[in-house]
């Protein structure tokens, strides 16, 4: 472990350290978090590729304290260095990816227009060779006894995180805060869609066996059938639902025990920052109101550790960019307490 005795925790953050100013190399970090600028099959707004460099660059604003406790920076955090080629490859069929889905909105067929068929095909071999990618580094960090964050980059980056972690360590439940399902089946014609990922984990994870999801609050029939015929693989808790019964009387305490008991022993956290209020994400690519507040999910998470549940891996995606920093700060802060909470969880 690095030597913190000349580290002043308290001091502005060295702008020559790593995430969160800390100053560990990767090879002494517990936790590795692996950024993927990734952004091709995003529907409303983009931006999310490019979160992972802003939120790094708020991430040495962030007051090296762990609120909830354990310390667990002192055991080390390093962010990787972005990846330009698949920046580069998002950037490029992201491009191809606006023309496609502006040529089928207007009820155009793929199969008469050789063009779009070239594109699609580029569009959906680019996304399995990033999820290949993904696959490929999460894998070597996780050989090396890493834990390992992804950061996105739009919700169809961590499928290849999932399938690394469930060769380590064999079969585990999903807890999924989103507003939508992500359960569509080839969103766009694009198989691999940040709307698809949780259809793809489902369909290419046996060992996957439960997905909870929390603060769903736009979804398609398509996706509702899905969910009442999985037989009970997947449980949606829809944000109306929730709220309704606090409405009712039920406190968020007693709705986290019943969503934890249905969860395995290992625990996958996927984390689209669009399941909490608006007012945390409010350039995120496909905004819905409602929501969680951030301070709900800290909370489900902790009782989660409590329980003597593992937390194997965790993701955080779909978080924007715009004329202010506000988007990317929520996402360092956020991205902070999961590191930490993440160590706790191992210690
Ligand atoms: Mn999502």
């Amino acid at each position: 472990m690095s030597d913190l005795s000349l580290f002043d925790q308290n001091f502005v953050g060295n702008p020559n350290n790593n995430i969160f100013g800390l100053p560990f190399t990767e090879d002494e970090a517990r936790l590795v978090i692996l950024p993927v600028p990734w952004e091709v099959t995003v529907s409303y707004a983009a931006g999310t590729a490019r979160a992972c460099e802003h939120i790094y660059k708020c991430s040495k604003q962030v007051d090296i304290y762990d609120v909830d406790g354990s310390f667990g920076w002192k055991q080390g955090f390093y962010m990787r260095e972005l990846d330009k080629k698949i920046l580069m490859k998002s950037d490029y069929l992201r491009k191809e990816a606006e023309l496609f889905i502006d040529y089928i909105s207007k009820g155009e067929s793929v199969e008469k227009n050789k063009f779009m068929c070239k594109s699609l095909k580029e569009i959906n071999e680019g996304s399995k060779m990033m999820n290949q990618w993904v696959y490929d580094q999460c894998k070597e960090l996780l050989d090396k006894g890493k834990l390992v964050g992804l950061l996105g980059g739009d919700h169809s980056t961590p499928l290849g995180f999932m399938k690394a972690l469930t060769e380590k360590y064999g079969s585990f439940g999903v807890l999924q805060i989103d507003a939508h399902c992500d359960l569509r089946k080839a969103y766009e014609h694009f198989i691999y869609s940040h709307a698809s990922i949780m259809y793809n984990a489902l369909e290419e994870i046996p060992t996957l066996e439960k997905l909870i999801q929390l603060g769903v609050r736009d979804y398609s029939e398509e996706e509702w059938n899905l969910v009442c015929n999985s037989n009970y693989r997947v449980i949606t808790y829809f944000d109306k639902e929730i709220k309704e019964r606090q409405f009712e009387g039920e406190t968020w305490k007693h709705l986290v025990d019943e969503i934890v008991q249905q969860l395995p022993q290992q625990v996958y956290l996927s984390f689209d920052i669009d399941g909490l209020d608006r007012k945390y994400c409010p350039n995120t690519g496909t905004p819905v109101q409602g929501g969680f507040e951030s301070e709900e999910i800290f909370f489900l998470i902790k009782k989660i550790h409590e329980s003597g549940r593992k937390l194997i891996g965790f993701d955080l995606v779909e978080i924007g960019v715009g004329q202010s920093d506000w988007d990317s700060n929520v996402g360092a802060r956020t991205l902070w307490r999961l590191c930490n909470l993440m160590i706790k969880n191992h210690s």
